[in-house]
């Protein structure tokens, strides 16, 4: 593998899809005694204009990814034994329309939903025509979503206080002095609805300039880069920046500054946190009383200082009060929208999501059959799926089309999803595995492989620290007649909308849907067409790039960039830093911030009758690893050799009060279930709070993922109860969930 480059190996730069961080890569490869070319090595690229050498280790196993024998080729279709079969394509579309239209003659298009997972968001086709599946299907239920264990509340707190759910701010890390991180593991994740190479070396420089403070129930190994850290009991973040807000008003040390003709509803935030000192909420949130007056006055202090919350202040029980607050305080403190606070990212190729604009903000048009859940920005809880699969009557699901996700993995109530989908009458994944969730599939059309497209992130760019751009060429061609997965996605999105597959004219839709994209960009769509006749994402990409910010304009700006520009940069080009831009994108009519809006507020009474609440045993958080990527990356040796990751962290304390020992068996039940796990003792963990990784228990059946299957681990969320969610926004609260520990 260490082998220097000989004349027969290329050298590809490419960009990392995997996360946030959009990695430049040198992929070196060679060709093998077969003629066959295959990945050598993969190196950091020093000459990306954004990441300049920074990678992690899941960054060099692309070629394993690629060149992994289980993963998916050819579409698999079920047969009558419920064993998958190899198909052809068009075998396979003829049998997934044969079903979806069976279902939909029988039962009407309300019994169809999608679930779409997280890949998504990272994937050259399916970002880009997610939109387009949805449109054709025009289905008249909701859809489900990993955002609703994710971070629907960020997208709920952004649409009620700005007017549009996807422009989510992000620290300006490399400029700032003074950064809380709350609920997030740079560590681990390398940053999330935070877009920033090498996360925790800036955070190192944040210390040499300022201080770095942790909110975490676990030391982390972000901690290591921080210069203190406050062990927070999970869910109570609200409670505890309520009583930052309090001493910010009570002495005096709220300065919106440039803001302030920009704010409204202050005096109502002010109104909300008296009731919010620091000495009530000190013992719930297992943060003193003077900690969190001393934080405050620090904050407020600070020359260009930012509070940064992510996934933990999320999926938990009250992810929208914990959403909302971050913002705020950064807007009382005068670091919303300026260099080093809470800023927001200005892509060089635009992506649809942030062009909507201050809609009306109205949630629960409808609710869910069994719970009565209402929906959110068109979703309902994905918890709610496997209720809404199972329970017979009138509007029960029977299709499923799954995109890029694994719920059974990564949803609550694992098990009841897992016992649910057998029950579908028509079950059509798109993915690039035979895992727990596909495994129910009848049909599963497989992606092409990550490399053998091109790739340019799309949304991730709105919460970036740079505007930048980076486009890779594939690097393999995909075997011949296979479809790209934008393909795919237009003929499945035209099963649920009841077309005919021989009346799927792919050209003609996406002709439709590039002019769409085209106008909405404020070109001409007949110049545009013109320009870029080749159906397929790339042109969606172009038209994103040349109606952009510092884009052609389709030749009305002749200096302006094009995709040729970032085709003839493999290293990428860079615009310069994030820069003020509250007035682009505040999206309500008046053009106002809401600080306070009326929908998150009446959230507040629940936070405070939690505040009365004992903690009962002990609490459950999550926790990731570097060398994870949720569910789907535990099929690559190198990344799960070594020593056993899925264990449950406890305290000694906590060990020792429950008779579990470190390297024994607990055996940890909730409400929801119960699991058996290796104990694994860490003073990591506060007192009172234990943590299990997510993304693990590969042991079903009819699965073909041969080396996740010697590494199960155990699916933590067994144990998330489906009704415990953030109830405005309906997100899954996975973290803080309370179990009971026994030895096994
Ligand atoms: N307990 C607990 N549960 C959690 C979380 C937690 O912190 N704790 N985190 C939640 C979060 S933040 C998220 S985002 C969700 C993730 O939830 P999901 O998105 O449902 O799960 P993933 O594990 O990301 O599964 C990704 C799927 O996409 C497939 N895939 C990978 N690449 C491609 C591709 O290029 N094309 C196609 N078509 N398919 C591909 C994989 O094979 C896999 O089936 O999990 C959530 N669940
Ligand atoms: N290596 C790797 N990288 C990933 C992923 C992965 O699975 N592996 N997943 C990707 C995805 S989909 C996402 S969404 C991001 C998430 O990225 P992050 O938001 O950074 O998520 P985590 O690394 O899970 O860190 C969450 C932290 O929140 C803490 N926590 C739990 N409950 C609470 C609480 O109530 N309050 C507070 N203050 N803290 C709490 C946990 O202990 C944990 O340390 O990561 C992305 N990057
Ligand atoms: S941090 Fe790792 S996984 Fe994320 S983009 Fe970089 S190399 Fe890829
Ligand atoms: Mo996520």
């Amino acid at each position: 593998m260490n082998a220097s480059p000989t004349k027969d190996r290329r050298i590809h730069i490419r960009t990392c899809h995997l996360c946030e961080a959009m990695c430049g890569l040198e992929v070196h490869v060679e060709a093998g005694d077969d003629g066959n070319d295959s990945v050598k090595l993969i190196r950091p690229n020093r000459d990306d204009v954004w990441s300049k050498g920074y990678i992690c280790p899941k960054g060099t196993t692309l070629g394993h990814l690629h060149h992994d024998p289980d993963r998916l080729r050819v579409p698999l279709v079920k047969d009558e034994n419920g064993v998958h079969q190899e198909a052809t394509w068009d075998e396979a579309f003829a049998r997934a329309s044969e079903l979806m239209a069976g279902v939909i003659a029988e039962h009407g298009k309300e019994a169809v939903t999608i679930y779409i997972g997280n890949p998504a968001a990272h994937n050259y086709s399916i970002s880009r025509y997610t939109g387009l599946m949805m449109g054709l299907a025009a289905l008249p239920g909701p859809i489900y979503s990993a955002g609703t264990i994710d971070q629907w509340p960020k997208n709920l707190t952004c649409w009620t206080m700005y007017g549009n759910q996807w422009r989510i701010p992000a620290p300006d890390l490399p400029n700032t002095n003074f950064i809380v991180v709350m609920g997030a593991n740079p560590h681990a994740s390398q940053g999330s609805l935070l877009a920033c190479p090498d996360v925790l070396g800036e955070l190192d420089r944040v210390r040499e300039r300022g201080k770095v403070v942790v909110i975490d129930p676990r030391r982390t190994g972000t901690v290591d880069h921080a210069d203190q850290w406050l062990p927070i009991f999970p869910g109570t973040d609200a409670a505890l920046m309520l009583a930052v807000v309090h001493v910010l008003f009570e002495e005096g040390l709220v300065d919106v500054g440039h803001l302030h003709d920009r704010l409204k509803n202050v005096a109502e935030v002010e109104r909300v946190a008296k009731e919010f000192p620091p000495e009530r909420v000190a013992a719930t949130c297992g943060v003193s009383a003077d900690e969190i007056r001393t934080l405050a006055r620090e904050f407020a202090a600070a020359d260009k200082a930012v509070w940064y919350a992510r996934i933990g202040t999320c999926n938990q029980e009250f992810g929208t009060l914990a959403s909302w607050l971050p913002d705020v305080l950064n807007a009382l403190t005068g670091n919303l929208d300026t260099e080093g606070g809470l800023m927001w990212g200005k892509p060089i190729a635009w992506s649809a999501t942030l062009k909507d604009r201050g809609e009306p903000i109205e949630f629960g048009r409808f609710h869910s059959r069994v719970r009565g859940a209402p929906e959110v920005m068109g979703q309902f809880p994905v918890s709610c799926m496997a209720e809404e699969i199972a329970a017979p009557g009138e509007g029960q699901l029977k299709a499923l089309v799954t995109v890029a996700g694994n719920p059974v993995i990564s949803a609550p109530e694992a098990d009841k999803l897992d016992e649910a989908l057998p029950l579908l009458d028509c079950m059509i994944s798109i993915d690039n595995a035979l895992n727990e969730t596909t495994r129910h599939a009848d049909v599963i059309f497989p992606g092409l492989s990550p490399l053998e497209q091109p790739h340019y992130d799309e949304l991730l760019w709105a919460w970036a620290v740079r505007s930048a751009g980076k486009w890779s060429p594939p690097l393999f061609e995909p075997e011949d007649g296979r479809p790209g997965e934008w393909e795919v996605m237009i003929r499945v999105g035209a099963m649920m909308g009841g077309i005919p597959q021989e009346h799927v004219d792919i050209k003609a839709i996406d002709d439709g849907y590039f002019s769409a994209f085209a106008e909405m960009g404020g070109a001409d769509p007949a110049v545009a067409l013109a320009a870029c006749p080749e159906p397929g994402p790339e042109r969606l990409n172009e038209n994103a790039i040349r109606t952009g910010p510092w884009g052609d304009q389709y030749g009305a700006n002749p200096d302006g960039l094009t995709l040729e520009h970032f085709k003839n940069e493999p290293n990428g080009i860079d615009m310069g830093p994030m820069v003020p831009r509250l007035g682009e994108i505040v999206a309500h009519e008046d053009g106002m911030v809401d600080l306070a809006p009326p929908y998150v507020i009446a959230d507040i009474p629940r936070l405070a009758a939690r505040l009365d609440r004992d903690p009962d045993g002990l609490l459950l958080v999550s926790r990731r690893h570097v060398r994870s990527n949720n569910s789907w990356m535990h099929n690559i040796k190198v990344l799960v050799k070594g020593k056993d990751r899925c264990t449950l962290l406890i305290h000694p304390d906590d060990a020792a009060q429950t008779g579990v020992f470190d390297g024994g068996i607990a055996r940890v039940s909730s409400e929801a279930g119960s699991l058996e796990v290796p104990v694994e003792v860490s003073d990591e963990m506060r007192p009172g709070v234990v943590s299990l990784p997510h993304g693990w228990g590969h042991d079903k059946p009819g699965t073909r993922m041969s080396v996740a299957r010697e590494h199960a681990g155990v699916n933590n969320n067994v144990l998330a109860p489906g009704t415990f969610v953030d109830v405005p926004s309906g997100n899954a609260a996975v973290n803080g969930i309370p179990v009971e520990v026994v030895p096994a």
